[in-house]
This record gives structure tokens, C-alpha cells and sequence, in this order.
């Protein structure tokens, strides 16, 4: 068979500890990582076709658009590894073109994994599968009948952005190790632009990106025993300049009390709990941080206007 699941999802850390961490310091804050329940997974695709939301669109055209130039500069034969693949789509724009010796998916989502998987050995018959059920920030084992390939990672999306610069070159360190030493990483990286465009692009007219905010309180309340109530919550999200990040905010709309785990939180009406920051960069911003990681930049694609870029970066 063409379709091998490997289940490495041990315990992440101690999630319940990790959230009143952040909910009891003095400037309240939850991982990112928490608004990826199985809801907010499907909350989160549900952005990604929204009029407003431009970076999937943008980040498709230019993959789609030069997929051929990628694959010559990257050659076949290729293990492809991607990080948080959730369904599996982005890949597709340059499959064909590519013709990878495998694909490793690697995701937390179970369900959405396994499906996402089989329906691409369905679509390529001449393609290979490993799926492998794991958090992408912990370490990632691949296959032994893989281990002597060449690899290409690919973290499309601008996920990068979620993390702060030090955290991101942390990350890609990591990621220069898992793609060994002639590997490469195609990466996609949003980029710094007007705020207007922007501060659209995290306040939809539609409220998918409010929901998609306020049910981490959901996910916390399963995950560290807790009474968060949706509605007395608000969204917001705001472009921070000077940090060069979108941020998003859950903000109290009344004077309340919370119970988390063994925890009284205290709210006053305006207290605001950060929830999740996006990164923009420059071109040069994010090659900088790329060489701190250790990769070499080898090309860059973007679109027309510069809203969205596309790196291939060599170990
Ligand atoms: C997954 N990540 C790149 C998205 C972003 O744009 O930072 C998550 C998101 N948050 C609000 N809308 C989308």
C-alpha cells in the first residue's frame, strides 16, 4: 500500500499547566498553539476563503505560478515533509510539478490527517505517503525506509509569523536539522504592508476570525477545567507597528470572574488576554533571520505588489 500512518503524538508538555502560566502572568496571554482544537482547525480553514484574508490566495499564485522554476531548482526524488499540513492542500499546487520520491504530512489532527492523507494516495497514483500524527514543534522521527533520501521541508501558510523572531530562528534551526545537510526549506512569509489591508484582514465583516479567537476559551475550558464564557468576551485585533505583528486580543466586556482549574482569574471590564501574534516581515527581515538559523537564501518569489513572499532556503 502507498499509505503508512505513524502515530507520534505523545504528551506534549503539560497543556493545563502551560495555559494558567500564561492566564495568571501579570500580562495574560495563551500560546497560538491553543486556537487549533478540532473546531478551531475548521474555524481556521474557513479564513482561509475569506475575501479579506489575501495570504492564501497570494501564497497559491506565486507556488502555482512558478512551480515548474521551483521544482527544477529542487529537483525530483525529493522526501517532502510538511509541518502542520492540516488538509493537506497547499501541496497540491506543485505535486504534479515535483514529483517527490514521498510525502510525510505531519499533524496533530487526527481525523482531518488520515483523511487529508488518503485522499491524496488517491488523486497521485504514483505517489507515496507517510502521515505522521505528531505536534510540529516537538521532534519529528521519520521513517527508516526514508532516512537516506534527500528532503524538502515545506512550511507554506506564513505559520512562521506566528512565532516572535527569536522563537523563529529557534525554530528553523530545528528545522535545518530535520532536513539534513543537502536538504531545503520552501517556506512562505507574509509581509510587512499597509494597515488598512491588513487590520482588514484579521477583523473580517463575516466574524469568522472573532469566532475563530474566542473558541480557545472553549479549548481551555476542556483542557485546564475552566468556565470562560464566549460572549462576555470580544474580539480584537489591531497591527502593531512598531513590533511589525498583527495582534490578537480577547478582551473582557464586563467586570467578571473566571474559575480556571484552581484558579480565580479576575477580570475588570477592558482586561484583555493576548491570544496570538502574526509577524510581518520584509524581504530582508526574514532572510536575516533565516541566515541567523543557518539556511542560505537561494531565491525568493513574490507577487506584484509585495504582499506575499516565498523563499527556498538551502541547509
Ligand atoms: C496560521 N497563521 C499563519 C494565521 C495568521 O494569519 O497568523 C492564523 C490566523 N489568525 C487569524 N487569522 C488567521
Amino acid at each position: 500500500s502507498r499509505f503508512h500512518f505513524h502515530d507520534q503524538l505523545g504528551c506534549s508538555g503539560d497543556m493545563a499547566a502551560e495555559i494558567i502560566a500564561g492566564l495568571t502572568a501579570r500580562s495574560r496571554y495563551l500560546s497560538a498553539r491553543f486556537l487549533y482544537d478540532q473546531q478551531g482547525a475548521a474555524l481556521f480553514e474557513a479564513i482561509t476563503d475569506l475575501p479579506e484574508y489575501y495570504l492564501p490566495r497570494m501564497e497559491r499564485s506565486i507556488i502555482a505560478g512558478h512551480c515548474n522554476e521551483i521544482s527544477a531548482l529542487i529537483g525530483p526524488g525529493r522526501v517532502l515533509i510538511e509541518p502542520g499540513s492540516g488538509n493537506c492542500s497547499k501541496v497540491e499546487w506543485m505535486l504534479e510539478a515535483l514529483r517527490p520520491a514521498a510525502y510525510v504530512p505531519v499533524d496533530v489532527t487526527r481525523e482531518q490527517l488520515t483523511l487529508s492523507a488518503q485522499r491524496l494516495v488517491a488523486r497521485y497514483p504514483w505517489l507515496e505517503v507517510h502521515a505522521i500524527c505528531a505536534d510540529f514543534g516537538s521532534d519529528i522521527r521519520l521513517p527508516g525506509s526514508l532516512a537516506d533520501r534527500p528532503r524538502l521541508l515545506f512550511f507554506p501558510g506564513s505559520t512562521i509569523g506566528n512565532f516572535t523572531p527569536a522563537e523563529a530562528i529557534a525554530f528553523l534551526a530545528r528545522m535545518r536539522q530535520l532536513c539534513g545537510e543537502h536538504g531545503a526549506l520552501l517556506i512562505g512569509v507574509d509581509l510587512y504592508k499597509n494597515e488598512d489591508l491588513l487590520n482588514a484582514a484579521y477583523n473580517d465583516s463575516a466574524g469568522i476570525t472573532a469566532q475563530f479567537n474566542l473558541n480557545v476559551l472553549k479549548h481551555v475550558n476542556e483542557v485546564a477545567g475552566g468556565n470562560f464564557e464566549c460572549d462576555r468576551f470580544r474580539h480584537v485585533a489591531f497591527f502593531n507597528d512598531s513590533e511589525s505583528r498583527v495582534e490578537m486580543h480577547l478582551e473582557s466586556c464586563v467586570d467578571q470572574t473566571v474559575t480556571v482549574g484552581d484558579h480565580q482569574l479576575v477580570f475588570r471590564q477592558g482586561d484583555r488576554i493576548h491570544t496570538e501574534n502574526s509577524y510581518k516581515y520584509t524581504i530582508a527581515g526574514f532572510r536575516a533571520v533565516a541566515e541567523a538559523a543557518g539556511f542560505v537564501a537561494r531565491h525568493t518569489w513574490c507577487d506584484e505588489n509585495g504582499w506575499f513572499s516565498v523563499h527556498l532556503l538551502e541547509h
